[in-house]
């Protein structure tokens, strides 16, 4: 499914029948035949892109285009537990991105939060079994425990949390930075129920050696390869030992979907979510910066200096990405509304900024020339999204973009525009916009 932006093409067949064989099913097709003659090849390849294996590919017509592929702005094959108009950027492993007016209630909706898949979901497993352990330098000896265990021995806590990859916001990106081709949705911000892990490490007897606290996860390496970490990232443990970092099991109250880490994971508020590890099975406490996979560079790292677009950055020149960025997003009304003239429109969204608080938003209808401010509650708790609202008027009849932008309590303001380009497309946090048009 990767592949449909790519070919974005909308007819039913393509101009030149010939020619689309060859780029999508790679064969040839015979220009005298109605049918094209598949290779295993092609097929195989055929069969990833949609999906699934195509059971009559044998009557499908040369340069037929499939419906899957033909429309880009369908969602074909919804994922199992999400939305069905959730965005899905690949299968394998998924990534899927919620469009910003679906991100619109005040916590994210299990089916509505987005996925981010390094590898497989762990194939079936005993909940009654899992084993949360803690070793490491920094801990005297390993020491584990089951997941009652956990619920019974420490005390609870819920906080929402703002969880954003570090490569949302990669899809504006020029030169193209390789990865999932995030657009604005690979954010939420949900209730989060579990244990502080700070006690656990405590419970541990974390030592004064600990810098940093890595993470390792059940998930399956897209090889299969049962030995092979899938994605290993950290904390310092500064971060670590902050009340709002939690291991958690519940999500707004009710089991985390399997696609989210089921049974358990950390969820570390305001950084890149990669550093919140799913199917939790294993702690590290370190006396080093953890150097599991996906902590060394260029992973979740930009360049030290500002660099020009397209720069070659050396490992040595790039540095961890901590917390995240301003940033907010209009969730209502959805990108291309229509009003009458003469109405107001009442627009909604949220704003967060990584560590800090957002201090200040602002809409503007013209294109930024002039900003009106926006109504911005407070947060329920620390690194919580932020619930703006802002009422706007249009002069006359016409196309308008409505931009918001917000500002944290450091008086850091959202770029208009793409911020510094680095190699793999991390921490655009440039305004958003959407388009409305208000008509006679
Ligand atoms: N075990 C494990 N944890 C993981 C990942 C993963 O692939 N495996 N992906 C990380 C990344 S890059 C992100 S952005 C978040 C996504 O969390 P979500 O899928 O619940 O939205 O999980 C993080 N934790
Ligand atoms: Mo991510």
């Amino acid at each position: 499914m990767s592949k449909k932006r790519k070919i974005g093409i909308h007819a039913l067949y393509a101009q030149d029948p010939i020619e689309a064989d060859r780029q999508l099913w790679g064969r040839e097709s015979d220009p005298q035949s109605r049918r094209g003659f598949l290779k295993q090849a092609g097929l195989a390849a055929m069969g990833m892109a949609v999906g699934g294996p195509i059971v009559f590919a044998k009557h499908m017509p040369a340069g037929l285009i499939p419906a899957v592929l033909a429309d880009p702005a369908a969602t074909p094959f919804a994922l199992e537990g999400k939305h069905p108009d959730l965005v899905v950027l690949n299968d394998q492993p998924w990534n899927v991105e919620t469009p910003a007016h679906l991100l619109d209630d005040d916590l994210t909706p299990a089916d509505k939060f987005f996925v981010r898949n390094n590898g497989l979901v762990p194939p079936e497993f005993n909940v009654d079994q899992w084993t949360l352990t803690i070793d490491g330098e920094a801990v005297p000896e390993p020491i584990s425990f089951t997941l009652n265990e956990l619920k019974e021995r420490f005390s609870e806590h819920t906080y929402a949390l703002t969880l954003e990859c570090g490569g949302n916001g990669r899809a504006e990106f020029n030169p193209p930075a390789k990865g999932n081709q995030w657009t604005t949705g690979a954010v939420g911000c949900a209730e989060w129920t579990g244990v502080r892990l700070r006690d656990v490490l405590e419970a541990a007897g974390v030592t004064s050696a600990a810098v940093y606290v890595g993470y390792y996860g059940k998930d399956l390496h897209l090889t299969k390869n049962p030995d092979k970490v899938v994605i290993s990232r950290g904390i310092p443990i500064a971060k670590a030992m902050e009340d709002e970092t939690l291991i958690a099991w519940k999500m707004n109250g009710e089991d985390i979907p399997v696609l989210n880490g089921y049974p358990l994971r950390l969820v570390v508020g305001g950084w890149p979510a990669s550093v919140s590890g799913k199917w939790l099975t294993r702690l590290s406490v370190r006396d080093r910066v953890h150097d599991g996979p996906k902590m060394e560079a260029p992973s979740y790292r930009v360049p030290n200096h500002p660099v020009e677009p397209g720069t070659e950055v050396k490992p040595e020149d790039m540095k961890i990405i901590e917390s995240m960025p301003v940033k907010s997003l209009i969730t209502y009304p959805k990108t291309g509304a229509m009003i009458p003239q003469g109405k107001r429109l009442n627009l909604r969204g949220h704003a967060w900024a990584g560590d800090r608080s957002v201090q200040r938003m602002e809409v503007s209808i013209d294109f930024g020339a002039t900003w009106q401010t926006a109504q911005l509650s407070d947060a329920p708790n620390r690194l919580a999204w932020q619930r703006w609202t802002a009422e706007v008027g249009f002069p006359e009849p016409g196309y308008y973009e409505v931009w918001a932008r917000a500002t944290d309590d450091a008086g850091v303001a959202q770029p208009m525009v793409v911020p510094g380009w680095n190699p793999k497309g991390y921490l655009n946090n440039a305004t958003h916009r959407i388009a409305v048009k208000v008509t006679e």
